[in-house]
């Protein structure tokens, strides 16, 4: 069809068709022709070339300004609505203390950087005791479920029927230690030797004594029971076990973990008493108190009243005297639950020998020791007799001691009638 024939055809195609359906709005006016639109290839290439560069560029200037600098904005933005949200929320009087939202870990950190020479070794051996404890928490709250009540049908070195549990917090508190390499040995209720693990020329330049699980007859009942610890720097004289003999004095770290409403982990590196509870949400021993002291002036008296008959003399008179004197009593039967209450509420703890007890019932290494420099560190006072406990130099690992600790008041309120 030649040209003028060509022309004439459009003009009729057009003038019938374009009236009806003539595209609006400048897209393909009458006069041009429709635009080409590119090619579906043509697209991809494009879009994939300004993928590219846009990822280049991010790429160059995250390099070239660093992370911080190219989200430095979201982050301004997004503490700005934090603070903002945070002052909505707490209201302006409320100051945030240093101690908020400080971790065991973080806590141990900046306490070691108050010892110039420090070597961390410190974080290293809490971290594996906190590890622990988690453990050992989590199968006392579900004891029953998982079927771990009961006695282990073993008896341990104490004399005493080991409870499963026993058994298992001691491993879970032995495999946690057992792999820090600054650990040369560990000595636990239930075992009757201590576990040489490390030479001191080997790194093993401490050792930790325990008591996996103290108050473990109160396991069935659910009633709190806890872990104690006590960390001692290994002497260089005599062998292993001759270093680890050290009076309660040279402790470098003591401590325990209550297993009750909620998990409390309770610290003295030397240097004060710090509390932390376990936020379960976080996984982490959170601090929630520090330089803790005992207040004085709680006439409460903590001890097994059963055991009176057999008590000296002067111990009897006191508790006649506590008696007519409005004093309170509270035991629990587990030692960590009593001295946590007596380190938070004050009165006084006491385990005295008895007639079938002589030397008395609770241990001095890795009981008495470490409750001791706990007390001590927040300002309260513990003795066996008339000696200082800290004072008093172990003969052997399973070595038991008469216990009475508390505010200075109050365990002087006993010693009035004793000595
Ligand atoms: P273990 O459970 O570690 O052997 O601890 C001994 C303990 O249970 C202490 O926790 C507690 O203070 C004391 O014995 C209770 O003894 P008793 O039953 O004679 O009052």
């Amino acid at each position: 069809m030649h040209s003028s024939t060509l022309e004439g055809a459009i003009e009729a195609s057009a003038s019938t068709a374009s009236i009806a359906s003539a595209p609006s709005c400048g897209e393909g006016t009458l006069e041009s022709p429709p635009k080409k639109r590119p090619t579906g290839v043509l697209r991809a290439a494009t879009i994939t070339g300004w993928g590219f560069l846009s990822v280049m560029v991010s790429f160059l200037s995250l390099s070239w300004f660093g992370v911080e600098w190219c989200f430095h904005p979201c982050v301004v933005l997004l503490r700005h609505r934090t603070e903002t949200h945070v002052e909505r929320l707490v209201p302006m009087e409320h100051t945030w203390t240093e101690d908020n939202l400080e971790s065991l870990q973080s806590h141990i950190l900046s306490e070691e950087q108050k010892h110039p020479g420090a070597t961390g070794e410190f974080t290293w051996i809490i971290s594996a005791i906190s590890l622990a404890a988690k453990a050992i928490g989590n199968k006392v709250r579900c004891a029953r479920i998982q079927d771990v009540i009961g006695d282990a049908g073993d008896v341990n070195v104490q004399g005493e029927m080991q409870q499963k549990l026993d058994v298992i917090s001691n491993e879970i508190i032995m495999r946690c230690l057992g792999n820090r390499d600054n650990v040369g040995v560990l000595a636990s209720e239930e075992n009757e030797t201590p576990l040489l693990l490390r030479r001191r020329d080997e790194g093993g330049r401490y050792a930790v004594l325990f008591d996996p699980l103290d108050g473990s007859s109160n396991l069935d009942v659910s009633v709190g029971v806890g872990t104690i610890f006590s960390v001692l720097r290994l002497s260089n004289e005599g062998s292993r076990e001759e270093a680890m003999l050290q009076k309660g004095a040279n402790q470098v770290a003591a401590g325990y973990v209550l297993y009750g409403s909620s998990t409390v982990l309770v610290l003295t590196t030397g240097n004060g008493v710090a509390m932390f509870v376990l936020d379960q949400a976080i996984g982490s021993f959170v601090l929630v108190a520090k330089s803790l002291q005992i207040p004085s002036g709680n006439k409460t008296y903590s001890t097994n009243e059963a055991y009176t008959d057999g008590y000296s003399s002067g111990l009897q008179n006191y508790l006649k005297w506590a008696h007519k004197n409005e004093y309170s009593s509270r035991y629990i039967g587990s030692m960590v639950a009593d001295v946590h209450r007596v380190l938070l509420k004050g009165g006084v703890f006491l385990y005295p020998p008895t007639t079938d007890k002589p030397d008395g019932k609770l241990r001095l290494m890795y009981e008495a020791n470490p409750m001791a420099l706990i007390i001590e560190q927040a300002g309260g006072k513990a003795v066996a007799g008339d000696d200082r406990i800290l004072d008093i130099v172990p003969k052997g690992l399973h070595q038991r001691t008469s216990v009475i600790l508390g505010s200075v008041d109050q365990v002087d309120a006993i010693l009035s009638h004793t000595t």
